[in-house]
């Protein structure tokens, strides 16, 4: 472990001259940090008024008046600890704690997490690239929709999951920009840095260790999360530690808090700043899902999964909840707490946990639990439940690999994925197809037939990536044993994201050809299957249909729940996307047909709905459009969030008062 051992606390003294009201204030803290101290005293002891000496405090030494008796008080004691003969509380007092254990708590370091810095969709010299913005959908699914794209930003999970499940101080900064990043690093002292990034990241990753060290020389400084797992990278960055894997056990151990202490839950929302058609969606309590994260890692262990790679490959994977009860608990105080009553499901392939994800079925039967939940699972994994138990269980969305025709993954295998995504469909069960363009198998000849088995499928969403060896997997060592590899140590991936070109020499696609065929199949995609909000309509409608009278009134409710937005939004927003489409008559057909459902079935309401509204929507759309043309581009916000943090109370006690610890 590497905390600061300073002599001389916080003092910028080597970097400019310090003014002697400062000095005589630092001087007379020394003295006197076994007594009561505050602001006021200091002031007057030094003759200046206080404002004054805080705010000079501050811009000397790097730390605030507060902080800077605490680290005094805890450098003390630091050496006390060396006398055999004093017990931890007459320690504490000689230094100016109250007890022993404000001492410790004192002690505990203070960390930074970070995510990379921004802007995202832009391209600079950072690494940062116009077509990888830090949205899910319009990086790599929507992209094309234009207008209809889903636009939304999703936090960095990971270390709010470290964050929530420590004890020390923990500062969060989640996508600062730049100089948001600096002045975090420059105006506060920290004792641990760390930083969080996949590896198109890793020349932001690089600069911020840099910028860490030149500001904070004494932090112990961690990075985390995918770049991890570029080969060397210790060697590239300056740092102290590179953590493959998970962080929470690794932070916990580090910081020698209890490894084993059951995972604590933050409470996330999925998605934020959602926006779609040029209207920003919902965020009503209930209406956004809480992100659930039962387990990271996938035992199927595919060759080129980075995911699976990075927590253990080939059955290995971790599970913060073991059990169907665990999570049912998490779940509940989620309800309970963020008013939730959708989850999205933050797990590899969660419906492979079979036992786990029956008995949490069994509990919501049981306490007539009407949840719906979004999951990522295998096809095959998918297979091997009931219609009516992925019904019950709530699995109301379902993102899914659909790799190909003649797919050789095993999670695929004899699986015939076009006839259960219309059964899934049937069900009202919504499906994000995911296909990779570019297996090895593909051919400029061939690439045609399989884009369009992709598009048949008809998905709600449709997510294409570029095959893509990702450093730490089976295929990246593979390929750089074949000397395939484009840049074989990854030390410029800035584009290695999947959207836009290819990271290895194909054996049948000559280079620079794969951006064209990608955005071809996203084209079509779009082309033929329409907007995906067209889609999710026809989709919740069937559910509506099939379950709005079930004899189970937790089915019911639930599809009646999701429907909720059909007869007016969706209405409307179909009524608009008609207009939108009024040249395209195949385009325009489709969305009459589903509209027309809508009417049928939901009546009045949507009938008058939909061009009253649809207009409104209508125009927002035009807007929408002209704002893209003219470039625009769309930026999560920065979060900044404590936890743990000292009071007052535990820096400025009063010594000597005696307790009976
Ligand atoms: C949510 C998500 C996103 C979100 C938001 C991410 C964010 N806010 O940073 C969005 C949708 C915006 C996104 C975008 C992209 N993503 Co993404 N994303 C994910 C996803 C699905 C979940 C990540 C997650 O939260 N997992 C759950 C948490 C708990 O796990 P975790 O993040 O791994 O964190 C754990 C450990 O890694 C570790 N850890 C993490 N950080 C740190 C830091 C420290 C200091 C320590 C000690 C430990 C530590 O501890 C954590 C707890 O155990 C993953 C796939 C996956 N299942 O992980 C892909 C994934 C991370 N994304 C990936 C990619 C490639 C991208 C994109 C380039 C998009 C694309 N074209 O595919 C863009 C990049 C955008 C950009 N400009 O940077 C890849 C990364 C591959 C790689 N090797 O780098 C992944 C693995 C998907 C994949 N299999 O290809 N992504
Ligand atoms: S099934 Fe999906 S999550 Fe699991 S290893 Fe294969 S690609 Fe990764």
């Amino acid at each position: 472990m590497r905390f600061p051992q300073q002599t001389n606390v916080g003092s910028r003294e080597g970097n400019r001259v310090e003014p002697v009201d400062v000095w005589k204030a630092r001087n007379f803290i020394h003295e006197h940090s076994d007594e009561e101290l505050s602001l006021t005293q200091v002031a007057k002891a030094v003759d200046i008024s206080p404002n004054h000496l805080s705010e000079k405090f501050k811009q000397v030494t790097g730390v605030n008046f507060v902080e800077y008796i605490a680290r005094t008080r805890l450098e003390k004691a630091r050496g006390l600890l060396h006398n055999p003969n004093l017990r931890g509380n007459e320690i504490a007092f000689a230094a100016g704690f109250q007890s022993w254990s404000q001492c410790n708590r004192a002690e505990r370091p203070h960390i930074l997490l970070t995510s990379v810095f921004g802007p995202f969709a832009q391209d600079d010299d950072h690494g940062s690239r116009a077509i990888n913005p830090m949205e899910l959908y319009h990086n790599q699914v929507t992209r094309v929709q234009g207008p209809f794209s889903l636009r939304m930003f999703h936090r960095s999970w990971g270390i709010m999951l470290i964050q929530a499940n420590i004890e020390a101080p923990c500062t969060l900064l989640d996508f600062p920009t730049f100089d948001r990043f600096l002045e975090e690093i420059r105006n506060n002292r920290y004792d641990i840095v760390g930083i969080t990034g996949i590896t198109p990241n890793v020349r932001k990753v690089e600069t911020m260790c840099r910028l860490v060290r030149e500001h904070q020389p004494l932090a112990t400084i961690v990075v985390g999360g995918h770049v991890a797992n570029i080969a060397n990278i210790e060697d590239r960055l300056e740092v102290d530690h590179v953590v493959r894997g998970e962080g929470v056990r690794w932070f916990r151990r580090f910081l020698g808090e209890d490894e084993n202490k059951p995972v604590r839950h933050p409470h996330i929302y999925s998605g934020l700043g959602a926006r779609t058609m040029g209207i920003p969606l919902s965020k009503k309590p209930g209406e956004v899902a809480a992100t659930l994260i039962p387990s990271v890692g996938c035992p199927l262990g595919c060759n080129f999964c980075s995911t699976s790679a990075m927590f253990g490959g080939k059955g290995r994977f971790i599970n913060f909840y073991d059990t169907g009860d665990e999570l049912f608990g998490v779940m509940r105080e989620l309800e309970r707490d963020m008013k939730v009553r959708s989850f999205f499901v933050m797990d590899e392939n969660f419906l492979l946990h079979r036992k786990r994800a029956l008995r949490l079925l069994e509990l919501m039967q049981e306490q007539g639990k009407s949840w719906s939940l979004y999951v990522f699972s295998s096809a095959n994994v998918l297979r091997s439940y009931t219609i009516e138990q992925l019904v019950s269980l709530g699995i109301s969305w379902v993102w899914m690999g659909l790799e190909g025709k003649n797919s050789k993954y095993t999670k695929l295998s004899g699986t015939d994925t076009l006839s259960l995504v219309r059964t899934l469909q049937s069900h009202g069960i919504r499906v994000l197809g995911s296909s990779i363009i570019g297996m090895e198998e593909h051919t400029p000849e061939n690439i045609d037939e399989a884009i369009a088995h992709s598009v048949s499928h008809d998905t709600e969403f449709h997510q294409f990536m570029l095959y893509t060896p990702v450093p730490g997997t089976a295929l990246f060592a593979e390929h750089r044993t074949r000397g395939t590899l484009l840049d074989p140590e990854s030390r410029n991936t800035a584009d290695t994201h999947g959207q836009l070109k290819f990271n290895f020499r194909h054996p049948n696609i000559p280079a620079g050809m794969e951006s064209e065929f990608l955005l071809r199949a996203f084209t079509n995609d779009f082309a033929v299957n329409g907007p995906s909000v067209v889609r999710m309509a026809r989709t919740t409608l069937q559910g509506w249909k099939r379950y709005h009278n079930h004899p189970d009134k937790r089915i019911r409710s639930r599809f009646i729940w999701e429907a909720r937005n059909l007869a007016v939004t969706y209405s409307a927003a179909l009524w608009a996307a008609r207009r939108w489409f009024g040249e395209q008559p195949a385009l325009r057909q489709r969305i009459d047909t589903v509209l027309r459902d809508i009417y049928r079935h939901l009546g009045l309401r949507a009938r008058i709905a939909a061009p009253l509204a649809g207009r409104y929507i209508h125009r927002q759309l035009r807007r929408e459009d002209e704002s893209l043309r003219a470039g625009w581009t769309y930026e999560p916000p920065t979060f900044y969030e404590k936890t743990n943090q000292p009071t007052a109370r535990d820096y400025c006690a009063l010594p000597n008062v005696p307790t009976n610890r």
